[in-house]
């Protein structure tokens, strides 16, 4: 029988707060497209993942520790990593519906986990038993305590999602493990890939372990003095030739990068030292302004899977990778938990439509590695574009990844603060809050409808309601009616904010102004200059299906407004993320002209009209672009 413990009263999520963070996280209970990627979740792409860490071998990894599998260890170093994934996955979603194929293999799971780990409390398949690796002899790649770290994420989820601790207690002990091995005061230890910095904070904030956040901000403190060597890529690959925290440019590998952020930002709200938030903020904006797809997708580099220049942004080469959304997901979403500043959701919720759902296909069991915004007609695979998505990986970080984050989207929605709730994500959700209940209902990002009930009512001198105005709508009339009477929506700092709105029967109807916008790049992303990109609200479309040669009409274009000739639902049906949309274009005679020649000739002939659809929901097989040639004559 598990242990069961009545969860604690933190909320659900992936983050947390601590005593001086000014915002904290509410769970909700969800419907609309939340909801849909939770049954997806689920329904198809855990069962699928399950099957998977059998076919792989991930589970007899584990297996071979306790005598039950004679089979050879697969897979990378931090296979136990996928295992681990998939389990917080399926706390999540155990917590908030019973279904017996999840909870068995959840229970065997943990039951394995729990028989697999050592008496001294180490645990990791890829170098118990093993002749050829010993425990903590490459700190550069061995990854144990990356693993760790996704274990203790499993432990929290499981924790508070179902009151079980099994985990937790495996967890402590690996910790404890850790602690006593790498937390004294004149340790030089740290791992070359962070995750365990924020796990540890997690840990923190659900044991109330001091010597977790020590650890933590040890880790972090530590990075920077050249321990982990220039092995394969350099030290800026594992963010180790500075001191963390003096650092002002992301660089190196995007998903350690972000991570490692991630956990900086953590140990920022529970510590509230100032100097760990300005690097933050310095970092941030240096992201924002140099090192970030359109899409919120980061890492152009594929060599190394990491940080370009600044404006180095291909859109053929990106590498993009789907985990490196998921990291910058969760580090805008503690950079606004930090800072409350709402422009840190913009970019959450430009990651969340765009990078991560381009992860993963419509019905849930393929997915993407590398997100580029740009596929040619004859492109071969060599390992950076895939032609299509793929059932799994032989390197499965981010199809288990995709999974976790899926399953704790809910808890993105909102954040209760002192004085009141934000909204910052919209989506159909219920939220509590200070004793109201708020109730949103919407089908936005495909349409800007949003519609806001409170029943309750909040407790005095928390009732404010602060709505993020999103950053694509700037510039743009937002509606706001309250109660049937139309109020004014000033927008100030990325808020609206409406006084007085968390009592029984307040009803708010807001209207986003989601339309069709030409975006056009900065002008130093040589890899983009003279081209343009649609997005719809939040998301960013691509041109689908014969579109290598393709140039669209700039003098069609308005300035920056709507994009000539596309039309709301022409080419077909609406999905959960938006219409699709047609451009009248033109086609390059490519073939007719030398390579290069001393004619500035981009003459275009062939009018044609081309398919725009999500970016999300390109599935491979044809030529794609997000960023489009135009033309003026
Ligand atoms: O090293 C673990 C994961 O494997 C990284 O986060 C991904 O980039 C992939 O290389
Ligand atoms: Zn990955």
């Amino acid at each position: 029988m598990p242990d069961v413990r009545v969860p604690s009263p933190a909320p659900v999520g992936v983050t947390t707060y601590g005593a001086r963070r000014p915002l904290r996280s509410v769970p909700t209970v969800e419907h609309g497209i939340l909801h849909d990627w939770h049954l997806r979740n689920r329904q198809v792409t855990l069962p699928h993942g399950m099957q998977m860490l059998e076919e792989y071998g991930t589970l007899d990894n584990l297996r071979r520790l306790t005598g039950e599998s004679d089979a050879e260890f697969r897979g990378m170093l931090f296979a136990d990593s996928d295992v681990y994934k998939t389990l917080e996955a399926a706390a999540w979603e155990l917590g908030r519906e019973e279904d017996a194929a999840l909870r068995s293999f959840f229970d065997r799971t943990v039951g394995l986990i729990e028989r697999a780990q050592q008496d001294d409390g180490y645990l990791d398949s890829a170098y118990l038993g093993r002749d050829d690796r010993h425990p903590w002899s490459d700190f550069a790649q061995g990854h144990e305590l990356y693993c760790l770290g996704h274990l203790i994420q499993a432990a929290v989820g499981a924790h508070r999602a179902l009151g079980d601790d099994r985990l937790l207690r495996v967890a402590e002990r690996f910790t404890d493990h850790v602690v006593a091995r790498m937390g004294a005061d004149d340790a030089v230890e740290y791992c070359g890939h962070p995750l365990i910095e924020a796990a540890l904070v997690e840990l923190y904030r659900t044991t109330g372990s001091a010597a977790a956040l020590d650890l933590a901000s040890s880790f972090i403190r530590r990075r920077g003095a050249g321990f982990l060597g220039g092995v394969i890529f350099g030290a800026p690959y594992y963010q180790d030739e500075q001191p963390a925290l003096q650092a002002t440019r992301m660089r190196g590998h995007a998903v350690r990068a972000l991570y490692l952020n991630q956990g900086i930002t953590d140990l920022y709200l529970e510590t509230g030292e100032a100097e760990t938030l300005d690097v933050m903020r310095t970092q941030w904006r240096d992201l924002v302004s140099h090192r970030v797809y359109l899409t919120g997708g980061t890492g152009a580099r594929h060599e190394d899977e990491a940080f370009g220049d600044a404006f180095e942004l291909p859109p053929d080469r990106a590498y993009a990778e789907t985990c490196a959304g998921v990291a910058l997901f969760g580090w805008a979403w503690r950079m606004y938990l930090a800072t409350g500043d709402a422009s840190c959701m913009d970019v959450a919720e430009t990651a969340l439509y765009n990078i991560v759902a381009a992860g993963i296909s419509a019905h849930g069991d393929s997915f993407t590695y590398v997100n580029p915004l740009q596929v040619r007609d004859e492109h071969l695979y060599g390992g950076d574009a895939p032609a299509g998505r793929r059932r799994w990986f032989s390197c499965a970080c981010c199809p288990p990844n995709l999974m976790r984050t899926f399953a704790a989207l809910e808890s993105h929605i909102g954040a209760e603060r002192a004085d009141g709730l934000d909204i910052v994500l919209y989506a159909s959700a219920t939220l509590h809050a200070h004793g109201a209940t708020v109730t949103i209902d919407t089908a936005y990002p495909a349409d800007g409808h949003v519609r806001i009930r409170v029943d309750g009512d909040a407790a005095e001198g928390c009732r404010r309601l602060a709505l993020r105005a999103p950053g694509w709508a700037t510039g743009r009339p937002l509606t706001l009616r309250r109660d049937g009477a139309a109020v004014d929506a000033v927008v100030e700092d990325g808020w609206i904010v409406v006084d007085d709105a968390l009592v029984d029967g307040t009803v708010l109807e807001l209207e986003l102004p989601v339309e069709t916008d030409v975006i056009h790049p900065h002008p130093r992303i040589d890899a983009v200059r003279g081209t343009v990109a649609v997005r719809r609200g939040p998301v960013v479309y691509c041109a689908v299906g014969d579109v290598d040669g393709l140039v669209v009409d700039a003098r069609g274009l308005g300035a920056g407004s709507e994009v000539a000739g596309a039309a709301d639902g022409a080419a077909g049906s609406v999905s959960l993320l938006g219409p699709r949309l047609t451009i009248a274009a033109y086609r390059m005679p490519t073939d007719a002209r030398p390579l290069y020649s001393r004619d500035a000739d981009d003459t275009a002939s062939e009018k044609t009209t081309v398919e725009l659809r999500p970016f999300a929901e390109y599935d491979g097989g044809a030529s794609m672009r997000v960023w489009m040639p135009t033309s003026t004559t």
